[in-house]
This record gives structure tokens, C-alpha cells and sequence, in this order.
């Protein structure tokens, strides 16, 4: 676990938090006033990141070469997503011509400034190029898994997580799938999309990415998360859960969004905020980012928040001023609630605080295979070994491994950060997902 020690009272957090007698107790013994072990970070990025979390931003292309844009996206952001550059009609223009040009120049400039990068997105009803739009049955769905293919795996190992599919379930009471071309080809197009996305990136996080799926009484939030539990149960590789969080003032934030966040990260995915923008201006739209802030920091598994733009004037609805930075590039009353929420933590720490596991597949047999497991960012640390489906341990060495179904518990035997196990499929081969936490 990574401990959060006392922030200053100034930030809010939270002497409440700790009992009288423990804080006398503090202070008798050091003899010194409790003060914050951990500065309090400046920019978005180091205050998410004093709990675990990424702070990101959709970036264009197309901006790269403006110097006041880059300087804020560079400052306060650690994950990027690609505004545009990486869906369907940009990398795929004609079908099996691709065209990774803007995609790569965002997954450049993100890795030269240290950044993580979040694709957006591999299977969308909307955004496909014209071939495609006239498609329909079994050479649509051959199509999109072609696509979803060649563009995972032309990004292979450069992306932290992928949409893999985006906005395919309907608005309103039906809590029904969006009718689309892709929903056309059979209720299993989603599953379909996410194994391919799996064999082509098998260390991306995979997310289905949706808006209007934050209240946790919409039939819409229902019926997503009715797939997820399914997709879990059944051993589709899903990873994580994307809210776009588009708020105005008809669709505000809903006071019930942290029950959302947690009972999706329940079912045993990651959740993250993938598009936040939120209209208004003031102290009103300033509260609301620090209640999606709140609600995110609740949630272990609610790994990061994305804003959808830099400034004002860069988002998709600049007339509804939704960003953190106004369109000069000065810091919104937004910003400074946002900061201050992250920087007043939460209850709950991601469990990837402290250290991160990569999980890959090794050798494989008819009925076993062998999966390597490398951590970093501590030597003391507990990886959770989530299996799939029936999967079984037969073996393991490097490290000392407890449970043989379900949930794995490996924690170091003296034999370093990097350790492997052998497991039975038992009708599954998918690969098992993996989280670190330091000890
Ligand atoms: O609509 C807001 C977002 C909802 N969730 C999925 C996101 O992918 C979506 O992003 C927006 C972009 O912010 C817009 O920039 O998606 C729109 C449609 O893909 C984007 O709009 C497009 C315009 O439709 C194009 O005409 C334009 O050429 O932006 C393009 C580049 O400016």
C-alpha cells in the first residue's frame, strides 16, 4: 500500500480524517507540529500522481507546432489521447491503406515529453471512412477486425490504454445497443473487437468508452454495465471502463457518480474519466470538476481523468467554455478547484500506487502456458494475479505464490522483481491481468 500521510489543514485534508489521540500522539512523540510529508503538487499531473494517478488531456495534431498550447499540455498533463488522429476515417482512409501520420506524430511527441498515451478508438459507429460506411454483414466485421488489428498492433507497446470500442449502446430508457453498421453484423461485434485488440496489443489496457453512462440509475449506465459483468464472466478481455463525462447544464454532473465509479471497478475493471469537459464558468463549473475529481479519488480502481482539450478555445464545444484553461492560456477557477481536490486525496489509493507489473504470455502447451511477470518501482511489493475464466496454477517460481484459482497472491522470495507462472487454461488462454502494490 502506499501510505498518504497529513497534508497541511490549509488543503482541506484532514486532520478530520485522523482521531484526536492518534494526532496527540504524533506530536508527542516528535515533539514537532504534523506537517505534510509530500509537497503538495503545482501542476495537475503531480497532484494526480501523489496518488497514484494520471492527469491527462485530447491533444491535436494539428496545435504540435503551437508553442503556448505545448507549453500547458507539457506542463500539466502526463497521458495524452488523440483528439481525431486515430480513429477510423484518419488511419484507415481507404480500406487496407493506412495512415498513421498524425497518430504518430501525437504518440512522438508524448513519448519525448514522457507521457503516457491513451488510443481513441479502434471501433466506432461514427468517423468511419466512406468504404466503410457502406459496408454491412460478414465483410464489415472482417473489415473492423482488420482494422482494429493492424492499428493495435502498429501501436503495439506504446499505448497505455485503448478504447477499444466507443458509444455502441443507446441513449434513453431502452437500455438497448446503438443500431449501427458494426451492431448490424451481430450482438457479438464488441467481444470480437476487444480478443483482437488483445492478440495485436497484449499489454494495452482495454476500455469500452461511453458518455451519458455516469448516472448509475440510467438504463444506458445499467445495460453497459450488465455487458461488462458479462464480458468478465465470460473471460472477453476488458480491462477497463472509459466515462466520457460531457457535462452541461442538461445532463450536470450526478451526485450518485461515485456509486457509478466504484460498483463498475467492483466487477474488476479499471475505471477512468476519459473526455471530462464540463460547460458553464465560475464557481459552479469550478465545483463540479472538484466532485468528478472527489468522486475519482474515492475509487481505487479510478486510475486516471483526461480533460477533452487544453483551453477554452481548443475543445470540440468552445463556445460552452468546458476546459480547465481559458482560451489565453490563464488558469480557470476550474483548474484551481481541480487542483486542490487532487491535492486533498482520497479515500482511496489505485493499486498501482508504488509500483506497476507487466504481465506477458511465455510458453504454451496444448493445456498450459507459461506467463512472466516483471515489476518495478519497488522491491517490496504484493501483485494480485487475477486469473481468467477456469484457469488454474500448476506451477511457479521466482517468487512465492499463494491461491491456485481465482485471485493469485505472489509476493518476492529473494529472487528479484521478475517472476513466472504456469498455468492450466481449463478452456481459457486468455491472459491474466496483474496489479502491484508496495508492502
Ligand atoms: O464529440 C465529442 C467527443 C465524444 N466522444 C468521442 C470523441 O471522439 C468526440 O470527440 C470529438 C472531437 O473532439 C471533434 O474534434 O469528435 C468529433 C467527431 O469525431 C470531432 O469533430 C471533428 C469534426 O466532426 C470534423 O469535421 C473535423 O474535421 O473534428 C474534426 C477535426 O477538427
Amino acid at each position: 500500500m502506499m501510505t498518504r500521510t497529513f497534508a497541511p489543514p490549509r488543503r482541506g485534508r484532514t486532520l478530520r480524517a485522523i482521531s484526536l489521540a492518534t494526532l496527540a500522539a504524533v506530536v508527542l512523540s516528535t515533539g514537532v507540529a504534523v506537517t505534510s510529508a509530500q509537497a503538495a503538487g503545482s501542476t495537475l499531473q503531480a497532484a494526480a500522481a501523489e496518488s497514484g494517478r494520471y492527469f491527462g488531456t485530447a491533444i491535436a495534431a494539428n496545435k504540435l507546432s503551437e508553442t503556448a498550447y505545448t507549453t500547458i499540455a507539457n506542463r500539466e498533463f502526463n497521458m495524452v489521447t488523440a483528439e481525431n488522429e486515430m480513429k477510423l476515417d484518419a488511419t484507415e482512409p481507404n480500406q487496407n491503406q493506412f495512415n498513421f501520420t498524425n497518430g504518430d506524430r501525437i504518440v512522438s511527441w508524448a513519448r519525448s515529453n514522457g507521457k503516457q498515451v491513451r488510443g481513441h478508438t479502434l471501433a466506432w459507429h461514427s468517423q468511419q471512412p466512406g468504404w466503410m460506411q457502406n459496408m454491412s454483414g460478414s465483410a464489415l466485421r472482417s473489415a473492423m477486425l482488420n482494422h482494429v488489428t493492424q492499428v493495435a498492433t502498429h501501436y503495439r507497446g506504446q499505448i497505455h490504454s485503448w478504447d477499444v470500442v466507443n458509444e455502441a449502446f443507446a441513449d434513453g430508457s431502452s437500455g438497448a445497443r446503438r443500431d449501427s453498421n458494426l451492431q448490424r453484423t451481430g450482438n457479438d461485434w464488441i467481444e470480437a473487437a476487444f480478443r483482437a485488440a488483445r492478440a495485436a496489443d497484449p499489454n494495452a489496457k482495454l476500455c469500452y468508452n461511453d458518455y451519458n453512462t455516469d448516472n448509475w440509475s440510467h438504463a444506458k449506465t445499467q445495460a453497459v454495465y450488465n455487458m461488462v459483468r458479462d464480458f468478465k464472466s465470460r473471460g472477453v478481455p476488458i480491462d477497463c471502463v472509459g466515462f466520457q463525462a460531457h457535462f452541461n447544464s442538461g445532463n450536470p454532473v450526478p451526485s450518485n457518480y461515485h456509486t457509478t465509479l466504484g460498483n463498475f471497478a467492483a466487477l474488476g475493471v479499471d475505471v477512468q474519466i476519459t473526455e471530462l469537459d464540463i460547460a458553464g464558468s465560475g464557481t459552479s463549473q469550478a465545483e463540479q470538476y472538484r466532485g468528478i475529481v472527489q468522486a475519482c479519488l474515492a475509487v481505487s480502481r479510478c486510475t486516471g481523468i483526461s480533460v477533452w482539450g487544453v483551453r477554452d478555445s481548443d475543445s470540440w464545444r468552445s463556445g460552452d467554455t468546458p476546459l480547465l484553461f481559458d482560451g489565453n492560456g490563464n488558469k480557470k477557477l476550474a483548474y484551481n478547484y481541480t487542483l486542490d481536490a487532487l491535492n486533498a486525496g482520497g479515500t482511496g489509493n489505485p493499486p498501482t500506487g508504488g509500483c506497476t507489473v507487466t504481465v506477458t504470455r511465455a510458453e504454451e502447451w496444448s493445456d498450459r502456458f507459461n506467463v512472466s511477470l516483471a515489476v518495478s518501482g519497488s522491491s517490496a511489493w504484493r501483485v494480485s494475479v487475477q486469473l481468467q475464466g477456469s484457469q488454474s496454477l500448476q506451477n511457479s517460481w521466482n517468487a512465492t505464490v499463494s491461491g491456485s484459482t481465482g485471485t493469485l497472491t505472489a509476493v518476492p522470495n529473494g529472487n528479484g522483481n521478475s517472476f513466472g507462472i504456469t498455468l492450466y487454461k481449463n478452456g481459457n488462454t486468455n491472459l491474466p491481468t496483474a496489479t502491484c502494490s508496495t508492502t
